[in-house]
This record gives C-alpha cells, structure tokens and sequence, in this order.
C-alpha cells in the first residue's frame, strides 16, 4: 500500500551537516520525498508538534531541544511508508538502535536522535498536516 509519512531532520542533525546523508537513507531504500522545507519550530510550535507527550518527564527538555535551531520537515511516499521510515531510522535510543539505521549512524543519544518519524497512519495524517498544507505536497 502506497503511504505518505511525516520525518524531521533534528537539529542536532541540520547542525552536523547530515541532510543530504539523511535524505540518501530514506531515498536509496525507495522512500520518494514528496514536500521538503526548513524551518525552525517555536517552544510553543515544539510542544503542540509533542502534545501526546505532555506528561512525560522529558517533555520539556524534548520541545526546548526541538526548537533550539532549524529542523528540515519531509513528508516520504512509498510502499508501507510509515513503516520502512521508522525501520530505516532505528530504534528512539541510538544504543539499541540497529546497525545500518539512521540513529545508529548519527544519533548522539535518546533525546538528540536526529530524526523523527510518524508510528501511525493517523499520526502521519495529523503531522503531515501540521507543517504542510495539500498544495505544498507534489505527486511524482
Ligand atoms: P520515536 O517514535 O522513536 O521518535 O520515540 P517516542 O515517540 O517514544 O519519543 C519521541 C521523542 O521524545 C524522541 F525522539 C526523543 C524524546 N524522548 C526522550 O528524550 N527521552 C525518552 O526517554 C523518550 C523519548
């Protein structure tokens, strides 16, 4: 089934230079980038973005992280989208992340672990729709 999903490229990762090796993981395993953009998320933005985790002890320290610098929003295209991107990024924790995986390669720990991806069709649907509206998005 063809989907879409949502990714960030984290600050930590904008800063180190890693778009372009970050983008080459996604569309070497068939991941199409359909909408692209750079931006930088407001404290109140990263915790509307976070909102499911409010009331997780890193909630704070996770949305002022998220809008310390400029993060690149992706929406991916592809068979089983949401999946495969979560696959190909590894596990929250670089520590048991897989090898081969994005935050194996690059994370520098749970919390600055350079990328995001949506865990669920609806999640996809709502993330997607909050950094890109339908005429941003572009069919290939
Ligand atoms: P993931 O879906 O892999 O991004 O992980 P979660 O949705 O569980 O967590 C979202 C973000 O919260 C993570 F990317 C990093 C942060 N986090 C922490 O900082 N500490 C934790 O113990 C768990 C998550």
């Amino acid at each position: 089934m063809t989907e879409r999903t949502l990714s960030l490229i984290k600050p930590d990762g904008v800063k180190r230079d890693l778009i372009g090796e970050i983008l080459r993981f996604y569309e070497k395993e068939g991941l199409k980038v359909v909408a692209l953009k750079m931006l930088r998320l407001s404290k109140e933005e990263a915790k509307r973005f976070y909102i499911v985790h409010k009331e997780r002890p890193f909630y704070e320290e996770l949305t002022d992280y998220m809008s310390s610098g400029p993060i690149v929003a992706l929406v991916l295209e592809g068979e089983n989208a949401i999946a495969k991107c979560r696959q190909i990024m590894g596990a929250t924790d670089p520590a048991e992340a897989e090898e081969g995986t994005i935050r194996k390669t690059f994370a520098l720990s749970k919390g600055e672990n350079t990328v995001h991806g949506s865990d669920s069709p609806e999640a996809a649907a709502q993330e997607i729709a909050f950094f890109f509206s339908d005429l941003e998005i572009l069919a290939r």
